[in-house]
């Protein structure tokens, strides 16, 4: 059975948000063209509580956009986004959020953070999202959203490796290109690992 993943189409990743990623909000209309077309559709969020360690509001003297070393990880510092129960963490209205059966938070320990939707950025933790899937016989995930480098690459290879076909369908995903060439970099990274690149038109005329 086909699933589809909508990682972190929440306000803050909109434009306008705490942690805009350029040109998201063009993939609602993607998204919900296609949700359609499945009998399974689960989404992420990004939950975090107001003193999460990937704020850099949360280290003094620290600026986003640098990194820091934290338990062994290397941590990227964001703005303050998608804090708990805020508008920001609130999946985007023009969502069709009807379609949608499940939720999986992540992101809400302090002290982790948690690119993947299915695992910490240390694979301490299940999401619960894996056992989810297997449960409901899904053979087949297909993944879009926000960012393409951060939560849908993370997500997507992590649906790799518990075994799942992984299709991430481009159209329906933006980056955040703090680098220049980063999407570029993720996509062939997924690429590698086994991850097959679809447009949504090949899904749905
Ligand atoms: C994300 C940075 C921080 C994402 C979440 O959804 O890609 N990126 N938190
Ligand atoms: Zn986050």
């Amino acid at each position: 059975m086909n699933a589809v993943i909508l990682v972190d189409l929440q306000n803050d990743f909109l434009p306008g948000g705490a942690l805009a990623v350029p040109t998201g909000d063009e993939v609602i209309p993607v998204v919900n063209r296609l949700l359609r077309h499945f009998e399974l559709v689960v989404a992420t969020q990004d939950w975090h509580p107001v003193n999460h360690v990937s704020f850099a509001a949360n280290h003094p003297g620290r600026l986003a956009g640098e990194e820091i070393e934290l338990s062994g990880l290397t941590q990227m510092l964001w703005p303050i986004h998608c804090v708990q129960d805020t508008y920001g963490a609130s999946l985007a209205a023009d969502l069709d959020l009807s379609r949608i059966r499940r939720v999986f938070p992540k992101g809400t320990d302090r002290l982790i953070d948690s690119y993947s939707g299915f695992f910490d950025n240390g694979h301490l933790k299940s999401t619960g999202l894996g056992e989810f899937l297997r449960f409901e016989g899904v053979s087949d995930c297909y993944i879009l959203g926000l960012a393409t480098e951060y939560c849908v690459k993370f997500t997507a290879l992590d649906a790799r490796t518990e075994d799942f076909e992984t299709h991430i369908v481009l159209d329906g995903c933006r980056g955040v290109e703090l680098a220049a060439g980063d999407v570029e970099r993720s996509i062939e990274e997924m690429s590698k690992s086994g991850v097959k690149i679809v447009y949504s038109h090949e899904i749905v005329e």
